[in-house]
């Protein structure tokens, strides 16, 4: 079999179950039917069948037949032909996700503040390094920020050693710790029958301690953002307004209880920078409600996990997310403030969500009926999800909760599946509407899209587990096909997996691409993806108003808004591929 040089069938580089959904899309402009068949080892035709021609699709700019061939489930190597041109070689195999959950669980090992990066836990000397930020003891920005907005301060320092790294950059955010957090809790605490990752199973330091290895990684995780919390007892000055820009502050304010945003650099660092020579000024921030509500939503399902395992760290997680709750009821409406340099912003304007999400995790875990009763006072409660989880958008992840765990009535928890279920048949909907056949039909891509897929891709698959219906698990697949490669760029945005994988991602140490010294990027990271949306800096200015939404990507570096990779979308990757790891059907 030859292949040509012009661009195959595009499909999941990793390959397939057997038992799910098998598609591929080929670029072409004609409309008529074409004829492809899928081949195996031994060159004998397996399958065969026409393309469906879809026409133009505003998504990829092409125009696209669809491929199906879902139908070959024999495990097997084989390759795809049409028109003449012929893929890869691709693997249809029970096991075929089990490598990526595994590599993508890595990622927040590889990502680990204040210990050193062993090379026999990282895959390899060259991703093992010295303790980055070692002993974090910090205290509060003080002076004046870019609104001219002057901070006093605060009069004590808090160990902050640990927790992950947020993504390219060394700041640790207590609002993007919260959903990254939250969504490898859910992973262990949806499969606590049959859990992912049992004691051994993982590369960590901590395999063999006699706990499940994810709540391991989970745990130094939830620990970094118990320190976040600000003492009980101090008064602050805290941001006023909306987006938290100043210059106004409340002064003299009970913040104790609350959590700090941030803790990040006070001036960005430069690219490469290994965290264990990062020399500038670590400081916190002002503490924000999102943040304490974040802290509040994963304490309280930290309890909840915990319960059995640990009671002294359950213990220890309820306590704080209680504190927390109420330091949120007290100050509900402290928006992040923003005008500093150096770190991310993580501002969010509504945090309706937030208090939700924490409210039914406190409920969960407690069963308080006070809680139920707030719960149900929200307009959240009966309207329609707004859509996939983001680190902004959080009332979904008090749903899925709702849906799965804790002490949850049988009626509350069939509306929530009701709502999620109702949610996932949306995405199928938008199945039909889009040319690579994905549960994401628009054209506008934001920054990190891919997390927006594996997002969908997690409700999906719950409405999969609720009803039971193959066409939920199989547009799952479909996402996760996209992130792997079934999409124009022929690009699977996961580093070491697929022909094509991430190479250059926009990281501080992983930075091959700028310095020869540095390694690039251990399997199983993925890239933000294609963003439509913003072109902040020059290596993707030339795509500006040039690209179809999926082809708005560069693998450079540079390009922060491309290709960064955070843990808010590593943790959706390692929940679908676990998911997709375990046989349902
Ligand atoms: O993921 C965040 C994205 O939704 C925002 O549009 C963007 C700009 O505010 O910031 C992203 O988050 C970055 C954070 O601010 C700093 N660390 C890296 C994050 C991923 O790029």
């Amino acid at each position: 079999i030859g292949a040509t040089d012009a661009p195959g069938p595009h499909l999941n580089q990793i390959g397939f179950r057997p038992d799910t959904a098998k598609r591929a899309i080929l670029a072409h402009d004609g409309t008529t039917p074409l004829p492809w068949q899928v081949i195996d080892a031994d060159g004998r035709t397996v399958a065969e069948g026409q393309t469906v021609p879809f026409g133009p699709d505003a998504a990829s700019g092409d125009m696209v037949h669809q491929i199906d061939f879902s139908r070959v489930a024999t495990p097997g190597t084989y390759r795809l032909r049409v028109d003449g041109r012929t893929s890869h070689v691709f693997a249809i195999a029970a096991d075929t996700y089990r490598p990526l959950a595994r590599a993508a669980l890595n990622f927040f090992y590889q990502q680990r503040a204040g210990t050193p990066i062993e090379a026999r836990f990282a895959g390899g000397p060259q991703w093992a390094r010295a303790a980055g930020h070692p002993r974090e003891v910090v205290t509060c920005f003080k002076g004046r920020d870019l609104a001219g907005t002057d901070w006093p301060g605060c009069s004590y320092t808090r160990d902050v050693t640990g927790g992950w790294y947020d993504a390219g950059d060394q700041g640790k955010y207590v609002v993007n710790g919260g959903i990254a957090l939250w969504t490898l809790q859910n992973l262990y605490e949806v499969n606590a029958a049959a859990p992912p990752f049992p004691d051994g199973s993982a590369a960590l330091p901590e395999a063999g301690n006699r706990i499940d290895d994810l709540l391991d990684e989970t745990r130094w995780e939830m620990r970094f953002l118990l320190a976040m919390q600000v003492p009980d007892g101090q008064h602050l000055t805290l941001p006023l307004g909306r987006q938290g820009r100043g210059p106004l502050t409340l002064t003299d304010v009970d913040a104790g209880g609350m959590a700090h945003h941030k803790i990040a650099d006070r001036n960005w660092t430069k690219i490469p920078t290994n965290p264990a020579e990062d020399r500038e000024e670590r400081l916190l921030y002002p503490p924000s409600t999102a943040a304490t509500l974040n802290l509040a939503a994963t304490a309280a399902q930290c309890a909840r996990i915990w319960r059995g395992i640990d009671d002294a760290f359950a213990n220890t997680c309820l306590a704080a997310a209680g504190k927390a709750y109420r330091a949120a009821l007290r100050n509900p409406d402290v928006y992040a403030a923003q005008a500093f340099t150096g770190s991310g912003g993580y501002g969010d304007n509504d945090l309706s969500d937030e208090l939700y999400w924490a409210t039914a995790e406190l409920f969960a875990t407690t069963g308080m009926p006070e809680l139920a009763e707030a719960l149900h006072r929200m307009p959240l409660h009966t309207a329609p999800l707004a859509g996939e989880p983001s680190w902004g958008s959080v009332a979904v992840l008090g749903t899925i909760t709702l849906a799965t765990a804790g002490r949850v009535m049988p009626e509350e928890r069939a509306a929530a599946r009701a709502k999620l279920v109702a949610l996932a048949d949306r995405f199928v909907v938008e199945e039909a509407r889009s040319g690579y056949h994905l549960p994401y039909a628009g054209t506008a891509y934001p920054w990190g899209s891919s997390s927006n897929f594996l997002n969908r891709g997690m409700i999906l698959s719950l409405a999969a587990r609720f009803t039971g219906a193959a066409r939920y698990r199989d547009a799952a697949v479909d996402a996760m096909d996209y992130v792997l490669g079934r999409n124009p760029l022929d690009q699977s945005y996961v580093s070491g997996f697929g022909w094509k994988p991430l190479r250059n991602p926009h990281h501080r140490f992983w930075a091959h691409q700028m310095d020869a010294r540095m390694p690039g990027p251990p399997p199983g990271v993925v890239s933000g993806g294609a963003n439509s949306l913003s072109f902040p800096e020059s290596a993707s200015a030339a795509l500006k108003g040039r690209c179809a939404p999926q082809r708005c990507w560069t693998d450079d570096i540079r390009a922060y808004a491309h290709n960064e990779v955070a843990i808010n979308w590593n943790a959706p990757l390692v929940w679908l591929a676990s998911e997709l790891s375990a046989s349902r059907r």
